[in-house]
């Protein structure tokens, strides 16, 4: 169950002159993000503290309506409806003659995530309240979470990957993607085959530029992982690679986003996986490739994640060994002329619009050569905002730090900043692994329900 307030008025303390609407204290996109899992099933109270009636509008999923309280006039109030809708108007609170609450006004709904994963709205339809921020993120989880990680071999043993179910730690399954090969592994969970569950793709972080995905869901007898789902050689690239798994492309399959490791120019690609009739793995097609650093010929960590108000999957880069711990990231805006007709071409690779450079920061000191780690992650929490940027520092110590576009703890969002750049906030810094700890640390990030 999650409660979810709606209040207005001038709350904003840096901004008293400004009339705002909040969803639990704070405007879109600072309001808590709500993060259901797919196919379970929610109840929400929506609790008006208002003197103004909100119609609240979920996107993406319908509700039914179970409760609905009218302090004012309790001929509008009623019980379950048999039927599901996608707007439910939240009566407005009941005052006395001096302006105090006397009663709210309340419904109650419940929602099963039955469609989609990944993040969209809910919002009072009342336009005005919700451009004054009565508006809030819903990221719909996969309904199973797991967690991977790359264990580099020895003499006795070569690299596998260990996975876990990341909801209760128990044992999935240990890959060994590449036999022979005992160096250090990249991977990254994430839908490419568009079944909404995740995926594992791996590849070697030195050797070939081979990337194998294995299949999370479990068919007939096989076991999640069991079932080789793409395997191919990096088009351009050379050595190892990185890989990171993102919906760049604007399709419900999610790409696999690849990063050099040295040895030429650092590129960043992106790989549409498709389903070609004369073969039973899916097979890549390259749709871009950037050079994130001009002239860097070091390796690349790479990520991706909703990280910013730009409404798409960003793709966020990090120096390796020898360069300064800059973070860049990018997107892929997906604007096409209208004169594409061609509605297939929508449903396989869209072609990538132009390529914008959003944001681009020191992480650490910029004498600090060691090279970092970055990943993406919903880690703001009651905060609201959008994902953080996570970054480990590879060599020296176990420094992580964390950066936001922005979230409660910056108070409230300013109204409207659409023409400047993506400004990002240090959100926290701790050493991993104690301070006295010389290890370097490689960053990941997992989901709750709550942020
Ligand atoms: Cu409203």
């Amino acid at each position: 169950m999650r409660d979810i307030v709606l209040n207005q008025g001038n709350l904003n303390p840096d901004d008293p002159s400004a009339f705002v609407f909040t969803i639990n204290g704070n405007a879109y996109p600072y309001a808590p993000t709500v993060q259901p899992r797919l196919n379970s099933i929610e109840e929400w109270v929506f609790t008006n503290i208002t003197g103004d009636q909100h119609p609240m509008h979920v996107h993406v999923n319908s509700f039914q309506v179970m409760e609905v309280v009218d302090p004012n006039n309790s001929t509008n109030s009623h019980g379950v409806q048999n039927w599901y809708q996608d707007v439910v108007n939240v009566p407005a609170a009941k005052f006395d003659t001096n302006g105090n609450l006397v009663a709210p006004g309340i419904v109650k709904i419940r929602s099963q995530y039955k469609d989609y994963t990944g993040a969209f709205v809910q919002h009072c339809h009342r336009l005005d309240h919700e451009d004054g921020g009565m508006m809030q993120l819903v990221d719909i989880l996969t309904e199973k979470q797991f967690n991977a990680a790359g264990v580099s071999g020895n003499s006795n043993q070569d690299a596998r990957v260990e996975v876990r179910d990341d909801t209760d730690a128990s044992f999935l399954a240990s890959l060994v993607p590449f036999p022979g090969y005992k160096g250090q592994l990249s991977v990254a969970l994430g839908d490419v085959d568009g079944d909404s569950i995740a995926d594992l793709a791996v590849s070697p972080l030195s050797g070939l530029p081979h990337v194998k995905v294995y299949s999370g869901a479990s068919l007939n007898t096989d076991m999640p992982f069991a079932r080789l789902i793409a395997s191919f050689i990096a088009e351009g690239f050379s050595g190892g690679v990185a890989v990171s798994v993102g919906a760049i492309d604007g399709t419900p399959k999610s790409n696999v986003v690849l990063a050099t490791q040295g040895g030429m120019s650092a590129t960043i690609g992106v790989v549409a996986l498709m389903q070609e009739a004369q073969s039973s793995l899916l097979l890549p097609m390259s749709i871009a490739s950037f050079m994130p650093f001009e002239g860097y010929q070091g390796s690349l960590s790479v990520a991706t994640g909703l990280v910013d108000d730009t409404g798409r999957i960003s793709i966020v880069v990090g120096a390796g060994y020898g360069a300064p711990p800059n973070v860049a990231v990018f997107n892929y805006s997906l604007m096409a002329s209208m004169g594409n007709s061609d509605m297939t071409s929508m449903v396989s690779a869209t072609p990538l619009g132009m390529l914008t450079n959003t944001a681009s920061f020191y992480a650490f000191s910029q004498s600090y050569l060691g090279g970092i780690s970055v990943a993406t992650g919903w880690v703001n929490g009651p905060q609201g905002g959008f994902q953080n940027i996570l970054v480990g520092a590879l060599v020296g110590s176990s420094n992580v730090v964390t950066f936001s576009t922005g979230s409660a703890l910056n108070g409230f969002p300013s109204m409207s900043d659409m023409d400047m750049a993506t400004e990002y906030y240090l959100t926290s810094s701790f050493y991993a692994f104690g301070e006295q700890s010389t290890a370097g640390t490689r960053v990941s990030a997992s989901d709750t329900l709550w942020g």
